[in-house]
């Protein structure tokens, strides 16, 4: 059981939506630990790094539009398996076709603006996390949860 770190967007659109609070208390509640949180603005700059592998794709403009549409919320948590366990808790890309119980299932239509953005393997969080965050952004502290929230594996 590998105790990871994952990128985690609030999109504008949720936002917006006044979703912002909503949606991180899901991560809170499964469990996972905030260490670090901000709000910004993307600008296009920050976008073409972030989003680097599509930024080429016939649906990066659009893409882009909406992720410097308005204010972000970025985080970064912290748990066990937490990069599969928030994409597992996002669902997939298009709302239409994400499950119920998820994220993007629970609260979305749209297949762009689709709520949240984590990172999609350990690779993308080692490279998302740091365009986000400085190192000094990011917190280490000890729960008083302790082990109640994970210590059987
Ligand atoms: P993911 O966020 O589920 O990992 P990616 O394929 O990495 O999905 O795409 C990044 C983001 O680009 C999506 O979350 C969505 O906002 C947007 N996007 C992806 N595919 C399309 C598309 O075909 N049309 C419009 N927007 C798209």
């Amino acid at each position: 059981m590998a105790l990871e770190q994952t990128l985690i967007l609030i999109k504008p659109d949720a936002v917006q939506r006044r979703l912002a609070g909503t949606l991180l208390s899901r991560f809170e509640n499964k469990g996972l630990k905030i260490v670090g949180l901000k709000m910004l603005q993307v600008t296009k700059e920050l976008a073409a790094e972030h989003y680097a592998e599509h930024v080429e794709k016939p649906f990066y403009p659009l893409l882009e539009e909406f992720i410097t549409a308005g204010p972000v919320v970025a985080l970064v948590a912290e748990g066990p398996e937490a990069i599969s366990v928030v994409r597992s808790m996002m669902g997939s890309t298009n709302g239409r076709e994400s499950a119920p119980g998820t994220i993007r299932g629970d609260y979305g239509v749209s297949r762009q603006m689709n709520l949240v953005h984590g990172s999609d393997g350990p690779e993308a969080a080692a490279r998302e996390i740091p365009i986000y965050f400085k190192p000094e952004e990011l917190v280490s502290y000890e729960s008083s949860l302790g082990d109640w929230v994970c210590a059987d594996d």
